[in-house]
């Protein structure tokens, strides 16, 4: 039953949620949980379930991406498993970009005619989840659906800005709003009590939302595709409920989207909390990423609460409480950091550029003694000077774009390669 599935992740649009973590990557690639990519948590989601047959659709195809999933995800050849990249720009018959989430699927239609495939299973590029993909295809193939999608409940606030389902007590669908908004009156959308878990009801988790997580019989798919609709829950999903069987799966465990830079942050700084949400600890059930063979994170007298270090950091006497602290991460001596998700290096420095550093007045890598951050994200290979007061002082939060930095929903976010000199203060 496994190979007759091609698991399809939409690896993101022109992302402009995530900007600037995608101003020099793709959104697959950017860096999560210190280690991983985001990539990881839909592909180890399908390999643990034992699909092995995953596109990555990608509007481009960053270096580092190719780089990742490469070295990663090798199957042995006694199984037709695979990961393959399909990015927009590199198409030969269409060079623009993929104009949503239902055009990206057809234009590579062709592509995934080739794996003869039964089922075609959608997922999404941007969220937080373990999920058993078997079970759920299991009860598509049983409830005779065209097509399923993987749902949970969720309060008023949040069914703002997901696509709502209008169940009937089968689980058939109904109905599908597409974020109603807040204004809306949606009370003719609330579940049936019945359908819901007894913590659904006390949560007051009276709607049922897609995850955007979708199982498609391979014939539905051609059909529903069509057409010149460009995305699945605008407009793919609401006619098909009209045409076709459409059924809900519903899902009580722990989803999160992760597609913009609070609920990113929220995240990851959550993985260091004593009790996560998400647990990286199930070996029944991982997440699976480049196995970098570096050396063991090194602390010299350190005070770290609350927090992950991932391999090859070498940390000293820092304060680190609430953080993630990412691959090849330097932090010297007397370093704060409160909150802060650092995304580390991708490769150490020598002696050698160390000293033509201190020459032209550039930082090294990493964060230089006594810096002091709070609530930030430090993206790969940032330079971070010493004596450096980041998220401190400032009062002013707001929404802002820098050339060396960005706030966003009160979050900093230092970008990629950036060089933030000795005593600055944001
Ligand atoms: P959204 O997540 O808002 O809602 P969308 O913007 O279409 O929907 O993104 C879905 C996924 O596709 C994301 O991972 C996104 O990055 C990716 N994506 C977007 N445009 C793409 C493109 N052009 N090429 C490749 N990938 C692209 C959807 C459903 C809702 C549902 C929520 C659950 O439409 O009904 O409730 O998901 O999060
Ligand atoms: P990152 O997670 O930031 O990509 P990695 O640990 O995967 O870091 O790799 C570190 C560096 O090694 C990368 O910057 C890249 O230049 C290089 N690298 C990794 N994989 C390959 C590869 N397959 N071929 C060439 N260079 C690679």
């Amino acid at each position: 039953m496994s190979n007759e599935v091609v698991s399809i992740v939409l690896g993101g649009g022109k992302g402009t949620r995530l900007y600037p973590l995608t101003k020099e990557r793709s959104k697959p690639a950017v860096p999560f949980g210190g280690k991983y990519r985001l990539v990881d948590i839909p592909i180890s989601n399908c390999i643990n379930s034992n699909f092995r047959k995953i596109y990555i659709l990608t509007q481009f195809n960053s270096a580092s991406l190719h780089m990742h999933l490469n070295s990663t995800y090798q199957f042995d050849s006694f199984t037709k498993g695979f990961v393959e990249i399909l990015a927009a720009e590199q198409t030969f018959s269409h060079s623009d970009w993929y104009n949503g989430t239902a055009d990206a699927v057809r234009k590579n239609l062709a592509h995934f005619k080739t794996q003869n495939a039964k089922y075609y299973m959608i997922l999404s590029g941007d969220q937080l989840y373990r999920m058993d993909l078997k079970a759920f295809l299991n009860e598509h193939i049983k409830s005779g659906a065209d097509i399923s999608i993987a749902s949970t409940p969720v309060n008023r606030h949040d069914a703002n800005d997901l696509g709502i389902l209008k169940l009937s007590n089968d689980g058939t669908i109904k109905d599908f709003e597409e974020k109603p908004g807040f204004e809306k009156n949606i009370d003719h959308l609330k579940a049936p009590q019945e359908l819901l878990s007894e913590s659904a009801i006390n949560e007051e988790k009276n709607y049922i939302a897609s995850m955007g997580i979708y199982i498609f019989n391979a014939d539905a798919m051609h059909k529903a595709l069509d057409n010149d609709f460009t995305d699945f829950g605008k407009e793919v999903i609401p006619t098909s409920i009209k045409e076709l069987k459409v059924n809900s799966y519903i899902y009580y465990g722990y989803w999160e989207d992760i597609g913009t830079i609070k609920s990113f942050y929220d995240a990851n700084i959550n993985l260091a909390s004593p009790f996560p949400q998400f647990n990286l600890y199930d070996e029944e059930y991982q997440i699976y990423t480049r196995r970098r063979d570096l050396a063991p994170s090194k602390l010299n007298s350190c005070t770290i609460s609350n927090s992950l270090s991932t391999d090859g950091s070498i940390i000293s006497n820092a304060f680190i409480s609430n953080s993630i602290i990412g691959i090849r991460t330097l932090i010297e001596t007397g370093a704060s950091l409160e909150g802060v998700y650092c995304m580390g290096a991708d490769s150490y420095e020598t002696m050698e550029q160390k000293q033509e550093n201190e020459k032209n007045n550039i930082p090294n890598i990493g964060i230089g003694a006594g810096t002091v951050i709070k609530k930030a994200i430090i993206d790969a290979n940032a330079r971070i000077g010493s004596g450096c007061r980041i998220g401190v002082d400032s009062l002013d939060r707001g929404d802002q774009e820098h050339e060396n930095y960005f706030i966003k929903d009160g979050i900093i976010v230092i970008p990629k390669n950036a060089i933030i000199p000795n005593g600055t203060c944001i």
